[in-house]
Formats: structure tokens, C-alpha cells, sequence
């Protein structure tokens, strides 16, 4: 029997928005833990992003839609970045400090490894109830279950599926903390898969407007943003060598370079050097305390900044990764460069410029 152009057409597109088959076991188990629980803390990785916070607070929504006890956390003291604090649920957030002695299971999103639970790690791993909700291929599967999909856009993303199988009623609120997570985590809908549109416009279709949305996680900044932008894009080095000729761009936001802009400012620095094409990998070295530097990396098209990161004690995603080191900012740098010879490893032959 010969299938006709159309039909092939339609069975790709519904292959292609479908939950991939290796999530039914997993989303199962998830359902079958959940169905034990009372009390449920739901954290998200330290220093949270719009896919931690939009995940955990979209979790906790549909766990009490479901009649459970749940709020969230995640284990550092600081406030994330202002613009987070528009994602609906943000209200479910409690300090680590305050987490209920009667949380029976406990379920992360957005952590790669239990390393990201900052001072909550030794209280969740101890744990027999932990579920690992999460979309970084680096993810160490720490999780007495581990819904993790690496093909999803965003931990959001995983999120979404499990609840259409759950059975949950995606509120607008809840829509809202997903949709923050897919927007941020594909960059504006540059990485992922046609599903990706398909979700947000379901998402969309619950009352959101994309442009208020947008703008509240990415465009609003102070006039402070325009000078520190000057003096830390003035940084910007070259280095032709890296990765076996590919190349880097670094750039250092020193400690006191932030003094008059947030986390919101300081986020975005990646995404206008990684904008320049004059090499493959781009890293920014920022100082959020003194001595103490996050490195973000992120690649054009030829390394895999997952494996670099992943060498330096880190982790991520293809093209978008990080990692936390310590030291002056010389040795910080001196430890990246050495991660050259790893950049060149995953950098395939043919697409090597
Ligand atoms: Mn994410």
C-alpha cells in the first residue's frame, strides 16, 4: 500500500507533537508517586530562571488543583531577578528555611544535578520521594523517578505533557509560568522543536498576551542599563585559537560593575555577544560575589558547550550551558581556555570552519 504525500505529511506532524515514547514509563511513575502524596515541595534550581520559577510555580498550581499541599522553594537566600516576580505562583514560593517538617515527597524542576539544589541537597537527596522534573540531556537522573525529557525546549515544556496526561485544567495563570519558561529557554522560539509553537499557542489561547509577557521577562530595563552595558561590553576579547580554531568571545562583569543594575541586566549580556559571529563559543564571566564567578557559554553552531561546561564541573544544554568557579578572574579565564582542546572534541570535522 502506497501512502499519499498528505498522509505521510500528517503522520509526521502528528509524530512530531506527540510525547516522545520514552516519557510514558516515566510520566506513569510520576502519577503513581504523586497519587502517595500529601504534603509536596517543589524546588527549582539556585539563582532561578523563568523556566525554574515558571516551572515550580505552574507544579505547585496543578498539585493543589489536584487537592495536594504544595509550595515552593529553592535554596538560596537571595531574590531571583525582578522580572521573575511576574510569573503567576511566584506567591508559592517560601524561603528554604521556612519548608515544612511534613513534606512527604518532594519533587525538582529545572535541576541538572542535585548540585543545583544549593542548601537544600542534603534534605532532598536524603529523601526516598524525590521526582526529577527536568530537559537537560547533563541531568544525572537523581530522582527516585526522573521525568526528564531532553528534547523538550524547557522543563515547561515537560511540565505541559505530564499535565494533559495528569488530567489537569491549565488555568490562564498556569499558562502564564509555562509560557515563561518556553519563551525564555528557546531564546524567543529559536531553539526547539514545530511543537514548540504548537504549545504556545495553546498557552496563548488561555488569554495571554505575548507582548506584555515578552516584554515584562526581557525588555524592562533602567537607563543604568545602557552604561553598564558600555562598560563591560568594552571587554569583549577575542580569541581566534579556541576549540581548535572555532574561536571565542569572553567578556567580564566584574562584582562591582552591577552595582546599579540587577539580575535582569546582568542575564541578558549573553544574548547581545552571542549575537556577533566572529566565533563559535561566546562566555560571559560574571561575578555575583567576589571571588565567586558563574560562567555562561553558549555556541553558534559547531561546539557542544554542554561537554565543556560538563568538564569544568558544570552543565547545560548544546548550545547553551554554565558553570560556577571560583578564584581571581585571570584563573577563571585560565580554566575556561584550558577547556579548549574539549570545545575542539565535540566540534564535528565538517562543520569545523
Ligand atoms: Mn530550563
Amino acid at each position: 500500500m502506497t501512502t499519499s504525500p498528505q498522509a505521510q505529511e500528517q503522520a509526521a506532524h502528528q509524530l512530531s507533537q506527540a510525547i516522545g515514547r520514552h516519557m510514558s514509563k516515566p510520566i506513569q511513575q510520576t502519577q503513581a508517586m504523586l497519587a502517595d502524596a500529601k504534603n509536596v515541595g517543589v524546588v527549582c534550581h539556585v539563582h532561578p530562571d523563568a523556566d525554574a520559577v515558571g516551572a515550580a510555580a505552574a507544579m505547585v498550581m496543578a498539585l493543589r488543583q489536584r487537592g495536594l499541599w504544595a509550595v515552593a522553594s529553592y535554596g538560596n537566600n537571595e531574590l531571583p531577578a525582578k522580572s521573575l516576580l511576574t510569573i503567576p505562583g511566584w506567591d508559592a514560593f517560601v524561603p528554604f528555611t521556612e519548608l515544612d517538617e511534613d513534606i512527604d515527597t518532594w519533587v525538582t524542576v529545572d535541576c541538572a544535578s542535585p548540585g543545583r539544589l544549593g542548601a537544600l541537597e542534603q534534605r532532598l537527596m536524603a529523601s526516598d520521594r524525590l521526582i526529577n522534573v527536568d530537559h537537560h540531556p547533563t541531568n544525572t537522573r537523581f530522582g527516585a523517578v526522573d521525568l526528564v525529557d531532553e528534547y523538550s525546549e524547557s522543563t515547561t515544556m515537560v511540565l505541559l505533557d505530564f499535565f494533559g496526561v495528569w488530567g489537569i485544567k491549565l488555568t490562564r495563570e498556569m499558562a502564564h509560568a509555562l509560557y515563561a519558561g518556553l519563551l525564555t529557554d528557546t531564546a524567543s522560539f529559536q531553539f526547539g522543536r514545530s511543537r514548540m509553537h504548537t504549545a504556545a499557542a495553546r498557552l496563548l489561547d488561555k488569554g495571554l498576551d505575548p507582548r506584555t509577557i515578552g516584554a515584562q521577562l526581557l525588555e524592562e530595563h533602567p537607563f543604568a542599563y545602557l552604561p553598564f552595558l558600555g562598560t563591560v561590553l568594552a571587554t569583549a576579547t577575542e580569541v581566534k585559537s579556541f576549540g581548535g580554531g572555532v574561536g571565542l568571545i569572553h567578556v567580564t562583569i566584574a562584582h562591582e560593575d552591577q552595582r546599579d543594575v540587577g539580575q535582569d541586566e546582568t542575564e541578558s549580556v549573553i544574548d547581545i555577544v552571542r549575537t556577533t559571529n566572529a566565533a563559535d563559543v561566546c562566555a560571559v564571566l560574571k561575578e555575583y560575589s567576589p571571588g565567586v564567578w558563574s560562567v555562561s557559554l553558549r555556541s553558534r553552531e559547531v561546539v557542544d558547550v554542554s561537554q565543556v561546561a560538563l568538564s569544568l564541573g558544570g552543565g547545560g544544554h548544546l548550545r547553551a550551558a554554565g558553570v560556577t568557579l571560583e578564584g581571581t578572574r585571570d584563573e577563571v579565564l585560565e580554566a575556561l581556555l584550558g577547556a579548549s582542546d574539549v570545545a575542539a572534541s565535540t566540534a564535528s570535522p565538517d562543520t569545523r570552519r
